[in-house]
C-alpha cells in the first residue's frame, strides 16, 4: 500500500469519527486550509519531475477528492443529527394554527338559568322577564309591601334619585317578583311562569354580592293549594339535583306576599362526611315559598274567590353552588378564567339537561 494510501484509510477514519461540526472543521482547515496538510502536499507536485508528478498527481488529487467528499458527508450527518434533537426538544409546534379556539364557556349561572327552562318547560311553565330598573309600586306596594314597611329597609334597596311620570321612586330590583306582577296585569290567567334574572340589593360578604341571581315561580289557576306548591317543587328539584331520594320539608314562615308562607328546607345525608342531597338525616334552607296573597291577587285585578295561586323564590347562585359544589359565591363574579374553565362548560356545549350537560 503506498503512502498515500494508508494516509487517506487513517483520515477518512478519522472523519467518519469527528464528534461535532466543530471537530469537523478544525480538521478540514488543517487538512485542505491554505496550510492544510494536503495543500502543501499538493504544493510539493511543482518541485517534481514530470514523470514523478504522472504518477504522485492523480493520486494526490484523489486522496484530495476523497478528504473532501467524506467531510461533506460527515457534516450532512452531524448537521441531521442537530437537527433531529432539536425537533425532539422543542414544545413550539409551528404548523399549529394561528387563531385559537373559543376561550369562553358558558357561565354556570346560565347554565342553571338553561336547566330551570328545560325542567320547568316540561311541566308546563314559560320563562317570564322584566325591567331590571322598576319603580316602587311593582317592586314593592303590589307585592303587599306598603311604605311604612319593615320588608322595605330588610331589602336594602338600591334607589334611584329620579321618579317616574307618576312621582313612582326607580329602583334596582330588590326581586324578580315584579315581572309576575306585570305579567299578571297585562295577561289572562292561568298563569304557568318562572322569572330568573339579576336581583340587587346593597349587602356584600362571602354568602351575598351586590348583584344576585333570582329564580321565582307563580303558578295562578281555579282550585290550587300547598299540595300542588309541594309537588312542583319536589318534582323540579328531583330533576335539577338528578336523584329520585330529594327529600322536602316546609316550615311556616312569613313574607308578606304569601299567606301561609313556607321556608323549604331539602334533606340530605352523610357520606363519608360530606352532605349528600337525598334523604332525610340533616335539613338545609333551600328557598322561600307560600301561596299568593288575596291582597296581592287584587292588587293585579284578579279575583282572589276566582283566582287561587302558589308563589316561590330561590337564589339561582345558591342552586349552582349546591348541584356543582362551588363554595364562594363572590367566585362567581370575579371573572377569573381559570374558576369559569374548572366549572364552566364548553362555548360549544349544548347547556341544557336534554343536551346531556347536567348528567
Ligand atoms: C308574586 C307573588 C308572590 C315569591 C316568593 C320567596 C317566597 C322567597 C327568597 C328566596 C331566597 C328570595 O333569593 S332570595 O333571597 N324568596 O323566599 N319568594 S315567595 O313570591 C311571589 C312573587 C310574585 C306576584
Amino acid at each position: 500500500m503506498s503512502r498515500l494510501d494508508q494516509m487517506s484509510g487513517e483520515l477518512i477514519a478519522r472523519l467518519d469519527s469527528a464528534p461535532d461540526l466543530q471537530a469537523l472543521e478544525a480538521d478540514r482547515i488543517a487538512l485542505l486550509g491554505k496550510q492544510g496538510e494536503i495543500t502543501r502536499l499538493l504544493k510539493t507536485l511543482g518541485a517534481m519531475t514530470p514523470e514523478q508528478r504522472n504518477v504522485e498527481g492523480p493520486q494526490m488529487h484523489a486522496l484530495r477528492e476523497r478528504v473532501s467528499s467524506a467531510i461533506a458527508s460527515r457534516k450532512a450527518a452531524l448537521e441531521d443529527e442537530d437537527l433531529q434533537r432539536r425537533l425532539a426538544a422543542e414544545t413550539l409546534d409551528l404548523s399549529l394554527p394561528v387563531a385559537p379556539g373559543p376561550q369562553g364557556s358558558v357561565h354556570p349561572v346560565s347554565q342553571v338559568m338553561d336547566e330551570l327552562a328545560e325542567i320547568f318547560g316540561d311541566l308546563g311553565f314559560s320563562v317570564a322577564t322584566g325591567p331590571e330598573i322598576e319603580d316602587d309600586w311593582h317592586n314593592f306596594t303590589a307585592l303587599n309591601i306598603p311604605e311604612s314597611h319593615p320588608a322595605r329597609a330588610m331589602h336594602d334597596t338600591f334607589y334611584f334619585d329620579r321618579t317616574d311620570g307618576s312621582g313612582r321612586r326607580m329602583l334596582l330590583r330588590t326581586h324578580t317578583s315584579p315581572v309576575q306582577i306585570r305579567t299578571m296585569q297585562t295577561q289572562k290567567p292561568p298563569f304557568y311562569i318562572i322569572a330568573p334574572g339579576r336581583t340587587y340589593r346593597s349587602d356584600s360578604d362571602a354568602t351575598h354580592t351586590p348583584m344576585f341571581h333570582q329564580v321565582e315561580g307563580l303558578v295562578i289557576d281555579r282550585g290550587i293549594t300547598l299540595g300542588h306548591l309541594k309537588w312542583t317543587l319536589e318534582t323540579f328539584l328531583k330533576a335539577y339535583f338528578e336523584r329520585d331520594d330529594i327529600v322536602l320539608r316546609l316550615r311556616p314562615s312569613y313574607f308578606p306576599f304569601t299567606e301561609p308562607s313556607a321556608e323549604v328546607d331539602i334533606g340530605y345525608t352523610m357520606v363519608n362526611g360530606r352532605r349528600v342531597l337525598g334523604g332525610s338525616e340533616g335539613w338545609m334552607e333551600l328557598l322561600g315559598s307560600g301561596m299568593v296573597h288575596p291582597s296581592v291577587l287584587e292588587n293585579c285585578g284578579l279575583d282572589p274567590d276566582e283566582w287561587q295561586g302558589f308563589a316561590f323564590g330561590c337564589g339561582i347562585d345558591r342552586l349552582a353552588m349546591l348541584k356543582y359544589g362551588m363554595d364562594d359565591l363572590r367566585a362567581f363574579f370575579d371573572g377569573d378564567l381559570r374558576w369559569l374553565r374548572h366549572y364552566g362548560f364548553s362555548a360549544l356545549d349544548v347547556p341544557t339537561l336534554s343536551g346531556g350537560v347536567g348528567a
